[in-house]
């Protein structure tokens, strides 16, 4: 009584298997319900599995059971595979032949969704012969973004009932949709007007009975035929915006799949493909990457501690970062107010601020009213100090000099209300020293964001040593009110990202004054995957911002450092990058992508004469080695000491504020895989050129000699979940 297509397939699971009731079977009237319950998220662990199994069994045997519902317990219906257990080899029941299961009952299966169906969730329910979706219920294929593609069955049973473009449109982004959306590709049969799952299957279920709807099975659907250039295409720009990631370029590939055979050789193909890139380190990086996401706010030092209230906050300084504060936080709802010199000064501000803001409304992330709020109610101007009285937390973000700082939280220690946090947004200054000149220094900390403010992801809360626990949970607080990725650093020079690009940016230096060019290293980078090289990154940042540093540091620096000159010689010319037309490339008529400045090449052949350097000619893959190496070094330098809790941190600030590929999984996840007694023994090779630079961090020293890895640091932090069992 199988479907035709059905009746040939083989039933590939074991029919014995029994439940171990994370699947619970209760018969309302004529309808079975099952409910899928494995906290928080219902993922389709292997008890999972082997429960559906049980329990579809057990309805087919059930007589007085005439429609099956399936719904979630908690918060979703399922949210997919479990993401943990991709790390051990599969076991059966595998879940595509579970759903095949699903799919092959004889009576009708319904999904009652609620919350989210995600990947394996969604793919559940596309085996079921009926969808329905509460309001508010969300259903997508977001495997992409694990390096994967949906894996069982989605590829292939998606385009049958929704068609190509819809698959080619939710696949490969891997953006989920809304329940109405999800009705309208057909995705979804009827969104219920019910609360509540379990009701809205209720409901749906007595329609199939009481009108006899024959059984839905989305494998024996047939899309609408599409040109092949439909698939050409999409290939072409998944590409383009995946910038190495494979995975959304698959995910095109499978959906073609679908296209030109039958599903029972479709779904084959798509586990195949699926398999392969199961194994892959991009996914290993990515769900490295998922986890560590979820990891970073998990600290022991704020472990059931609640931050402090959080309202309204001030910001000192109008300039492009203080105005990008400001923006986000009225843009997240809270009230601002802003100090500037004076009236000219906090006109220009507001004009900033009018623009970020007249930005996000254009893009549609803002709503008109919001905007006429912010500019009527949560936003105001001052010129004294004394308007700071009543705020919740202070951001300061003045001139990068120590003495301005500290001037500045002298006064805020005047005026401020008792409890309220003082942070700094300093990049690099000693947040300890800042802290000191205030009577409390308990209420110091560092929020330090990356500009534009209000649109970079990241932001350092930098944790000085007197830092009290729920000063620390409301830096965190306003880093999730403001929709950032906050990442715990310690107090050092440049944090965690600043202090590691610092010394990669210096090996790049020593690449190119050692016989490379900057394009050719900015080349390398694209490659990998960052957005832009480091020297198409120094043009739009201004050259003269490090020739500031450079002067500043000149003093201490260890006369054993090797120094270049080549970018003093640029800047004494006025080539500050962009701003001023010409960099490392000269960019005509404004034009924001440059082509290569020959001049710079010059001024490396002289700096090589004067130093008596013998050009190299160092392969892309020497390139890269070398960079990565003093990433990877001196990242390992910042765990050691503490200024990152965790490799993961290192990972996600580089991730997040310096455009390190999500894909790669962060310098220290890429390490793991690219082995860390290779890395040690590169810079010990290096060493002998260098020995100054590259002196081996001690934690990579031990985690070689230990045999151990990045990962099994995170792992022993017992914060990452990814390596929870
Ligand atoms: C797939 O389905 C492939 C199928 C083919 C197979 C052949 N697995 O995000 P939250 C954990 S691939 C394991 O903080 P929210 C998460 O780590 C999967 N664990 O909550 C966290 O644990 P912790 C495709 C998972 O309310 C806890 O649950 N699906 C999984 O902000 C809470 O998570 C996806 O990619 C999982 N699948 O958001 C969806 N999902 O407390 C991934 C979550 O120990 N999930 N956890 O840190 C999500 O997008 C979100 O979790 C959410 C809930 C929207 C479901």
């Amino acid at each position: 009584r199988r479907g035709s297509a059905l009746c040939l397939r083989e039933f590939r699971v074991s029919s014995s298997i029994k439940s171990s009731g994370q699947v619970s079977y209760e018969l309302r009237g004529d309808v079975a319900v099952m409910t899928v319950s494995n906290a928080p998220v219902n993922a389709l662990s292997l008890a999972i599995r082997q429960d559906l199994v049980a329990r579809i069994k057990q309805f087919e045997e059930d007589e007085a059971a005439k429609v099956a519902v399936i719904v979630g317990e908690g918060k979703v219906f399922i949210a997919g595979a479990d993401i943990r257990e991709f790390k051990r080899p599969a076991t059966e029941p595998h879940l595509p032949d579970v759903i095949d299961g699903i799919e092959a009952c004889t009576k009708p299966v319904i999904a009652a969704i609620h919350g989210v169906a995600l990947g394996g969730g969604l793919e559940v329910a596309l085996g079921c012969h009926f969808r329905v979706g509460v309001k508010g219920a969300k259903v997508g294929l977001p495997e992409v973004h694990l390096g994967i593609i949906p894996g069982a069955g989605g590829t292939q049973r998606l385009p049958r009932l929704a068609g190509y473009e819809k698959a080619l449109e939710m696949i490969p982004s891997g953006a989920p949709i809304g329940a109405d959306a999800a009705k309208a590709a057909g995705i979804l049969d009827d969104v219920s007007d019910e609360a509540d799952a379990v009701a809205a299957g209720l409901a749906f279920a007595r329609s199939v009975i009481d009108n006899g709807t024959p059984l839905r099975r989305c494998s024996e659907l047939v899309a609408p035929a599409v040109d092949a250039q439909v698939f050409a295409d999409a290939k072409a720009a998944v590409a383009k915006r995946a910038r190495g990631q494979k995975s959304p370029v698959v995910c095109v590939e499978a959906i073609e799949v679908a296209s030109q055979t039958s599903f029972a050789d479709g779904m084959a193909k798509e586990r195949e493909m699926f398999m392969e890139l199961k194994n892959s380190a991009q996914h290993r990086a990515l769900a490295h990457a998922f986890f560590a996401d979820r990891a970073l706010g998990k600290l022991p030092e704020i472990e059931g501690i609640a931050p402090r209230t959080l309202k309204s906050i001030g910001v000192i300084g109008g300039g492009t970062m203080g105005a990008g504060i400001a923006t986000g936080a009225l843009m997240n709802g809270l009230s601002v107010t802003l100090i500037e010199r004076d009236d000219e000064a906090l006109g220009r501000a507001k004009a900033t601020i009018a623009k970020n803001v007249g930005g996000a409304v254009k893009k549609g992330k803002l709503s008109a009213e919001q905007e006429q709020r912010i500019f009527d109610k949560a936003l105001s101007l001052s010129t004294d100090y004394a308007s700071l009285s009543e705020v919740d937390l202070v951001v300061e973000a003045v001139f990068e000099d120590i003495d301005v700082k500290k001037q500045v939280f002298e006064k805020l220690d005047a005026v401020c209300k008792e409890g309220a946090v003082l942070a700094t947004n300093t990049s690099y200054l000693d947040v300890n020293a800042i802290a000191a000149v205030t009577k409390r220094p308990q209420d110091v900390i560092g929020l330090h964001f990356f500009s534009p403010a209000h649109i970079m992801k990241l932001l350092e809360v930098v944790v000085a040593d007197k830092t009290a626990p729920d000063v620390i949970a409301t830096g965190f607080q306003l880093g999730k009110i403001m929709r950032k990725i906050a990442v715990r650093a310690g107090v050092c020079d440049g944090f965690i990202g600043n202090r590691i690009l610092a010394t990669y940016r210096a090996a790049a230096d020593a690449i190119v004054v050692d016989g490379s060019t900057p394009f050719e290293v900015d080349d390398v980078m694209l490659e990998f995957g960052f957005p832009m090289g480091p020297y198409a990154v120094a043009d739009l940042a201004g050259l003269d911002i490090g020739w500031a540093t450079r002067k500043r540091k000149a003093p201490t620096r260890d006369p054993r450092e090797r120094y270049f000159t080549f970018a003093d010689r640029m800047c004494e010319q006025g080539w500050f990058g962009q701003k001023t037309s010409k960099g490392y490339y000269v960019y005509e008529d404004g034009a924001r992508k440059g082509t290569p400045n020959p001049a710079v090449l010059d001024i490396l052949t002289e700096e090589r004469k004067e130093k008596q350097i013998n050009a190299q000619n160092l392969s892309k893959e020497q390139i890269l080695d070398r960079y990565m190496a003093a990433m990877v070094n001196e990242a390992a330098k910042v765990v050691e000491e503490g200024i990152a809790l965790r490799p993961l941190d290192v990972d996600m600030t580089l991730i997040y504020g310096y455009g390190f590929p999500r894909w790669r999984g962060g310098p220290m996840q890429y390490a793991d895989e690219i082995g860390l007694e290779k890395i040690l023994s590169n810079i010990k090779a290096y060493a002998e050129e260098d020995g100054y630079f590259w002196q081996p961090a001690k934690l990579l020293e031990e985690l070689v000699a230990s045999g151990r890895s990045f990962a099994d640091l995170n792992a022993e932090s017992g914060n990452n979940s990814a390596a929870k069992k």
